[in-house]
């Protein structure tokens, strides 16, 4: 049963620029409808109310296209070549997560799928296929690990023993059936390290996150102040936040990314928190052209870099924060104001 197209599959992803590639069905996650429904009860997705959209289709891939017989879930490596917890002591200094620090993922990955099911099609005319990278309502990581990707780590992101857990995630739906693969177990063990090293205690268990609590939610998802009590642990994370994945001991056996998309731009990898909040509508579009950054707009990105330079300790820093004082929005207005309290010792937010 198309074996040797399977064989080709790989190969030809390979050369695309994918690190790996595994199948599975749609119907092989039958768990993840009834998780999704808890997760949204317990209201962990906070403001993203997108994800109670559709989750008929979110939580069963075969209701989404029932003509589809295989998922072809493929791996693209974003791996630094340096330690992104570094940077969280250099507190003048912006911390962009590794997978910000270039070019936007969702155009990188897309363009590489749309390639691989090109050449699906020519081998096989009548074959039709749909490609996600994130964007659609398909639960990209539970069919990553029913195809043997790798698993679910306690930090809920997929951990593969081959490249750690640097990869975003892409799918290719298709009429065609191919051989599947099988699932990959769980090797997370007794190790706690990603749970242990959270900021903000985003994992009420392992294996669950509110993802309220999670600064990969407050800086890029959330609009709006962020809740006084949570601006500390902020630190200097500007977009994003590493910490759970830095500390996976499975990334002894990530291989730096090939893709040179995903190489940090020298510029991004250790803004100047002083220069940052100087950026204006122009200036941010500017610098964030291609970036995953610019889809927060400038004020949201502003607002994370004040609540940065809050958390600095460096009072040579009021000054610039004053100049935001009067911006027209109030929520950069009012991290404006909570940073100069902060520096000057006046809050205990
Ligand atoms: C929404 C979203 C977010 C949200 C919520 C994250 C989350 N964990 O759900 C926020 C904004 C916080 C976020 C952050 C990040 N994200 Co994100 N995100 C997504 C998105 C769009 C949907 C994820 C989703 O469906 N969540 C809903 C929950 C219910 O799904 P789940 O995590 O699989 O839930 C499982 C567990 O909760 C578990 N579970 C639930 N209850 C129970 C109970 C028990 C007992 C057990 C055992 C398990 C269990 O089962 C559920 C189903 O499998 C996906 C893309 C996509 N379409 O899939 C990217 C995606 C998951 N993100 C990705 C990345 C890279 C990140 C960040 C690393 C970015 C960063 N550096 O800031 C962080 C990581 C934070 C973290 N620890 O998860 C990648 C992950 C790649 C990988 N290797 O896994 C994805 C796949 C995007 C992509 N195409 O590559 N993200
Ligand atoms: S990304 Fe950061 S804040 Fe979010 S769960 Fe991981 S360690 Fe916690
Ligand atoms: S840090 Fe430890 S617990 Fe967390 S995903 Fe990696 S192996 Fe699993």
């Amino acid at each position: 049963m198309n074996e040797n197209l399977k064989n080709l599959l790989l190969e030809q992803s390979h050369e695309i620029g994918f690190s790996m590639v595994r199948i599975c069905a749609p119907s092989d996650i039958p768990s993840a409808a009834s998780k999704l429904d808890s997760f949204l009860k317990k209201n962990h997705h906070g403001s993203m109310n997108w994800m109670a959209e559709r989750i008929e289709w979110r939580g069963n891939p075969a209701s989404l296209w029932p003509d589809a017989k295989s998922i072809i879930m493929l791996a693209d490596n974003y791996s630094p070549n340096h330690d992104p917890l570094h940077i969280l002591a250099h507190r003048n200094l912006g911390a962009i997560s590794v997978y910000a620090q270039n070019k936007d993922y969702h155009e990188v990955v897309k363009k590489k799928l749309k390639k691989l099911g090109r050449w699906l099609i020519q081998q096989e005319n009548s074959t039709q296929i749909k490609v996600f990278v994130d964007t659609a309502p398909v639960m990209e990581k539970p069919l990553g690990a029913a195809a043997g990707l790798g698993w679910q780590g306690k930090h809920t992101n997929l951990v593969s023993r081959d490249l750690g857990s640097w990869f975003f995630l892409g799918a290719i739906f298709t009429t065609l059936e191919l051989p599947k693969d099988t699932g990959e177990e769980d090797h997370c063990g007794s190790c706690s390290a990603c749970l242990d090293i959270c900021p903000t205690s985003a994992f009420p268990a392992p294996y669950e996150l509110d993802a309220r609590k999670c600064i990969s939610y407050l800086t890029i998802e959330h609009a709006g102040p962020v809740e006084l009590s949570l601006r500390d642990q902020l630190g200097n994370r500007i977009y994003g936040c590493d910490d759970c994945l830095a500390v996976c001991p499975w990334n002894k056996f990530a291989k730096e990314a090939n893709e040179i998309g995903y190489h940090a731009r020298t510029e991004l990898k250790a803004p100047k928190l002083s220069e940052l909040v100087t950026l204006d509508d122009n200036s941010f579009r500017k610098l964030f052209s291609k970036s995953p950054i610019k889809r927060i707009g400038r004020n949201r990105f502003v607002r994370n870099v004040l609540y940065a330079i809050g958390n600095s300790g460096n009072v040579e820093l009021i000054d610039s924060a004053k100049k935001l004082q009067l911006d027209l929005d109030p929520v950069v207005k009012d991290a404006a104001d909570w940073a100069i309290a902060k520096l000057k010792g006046s809050t205990n937010g």
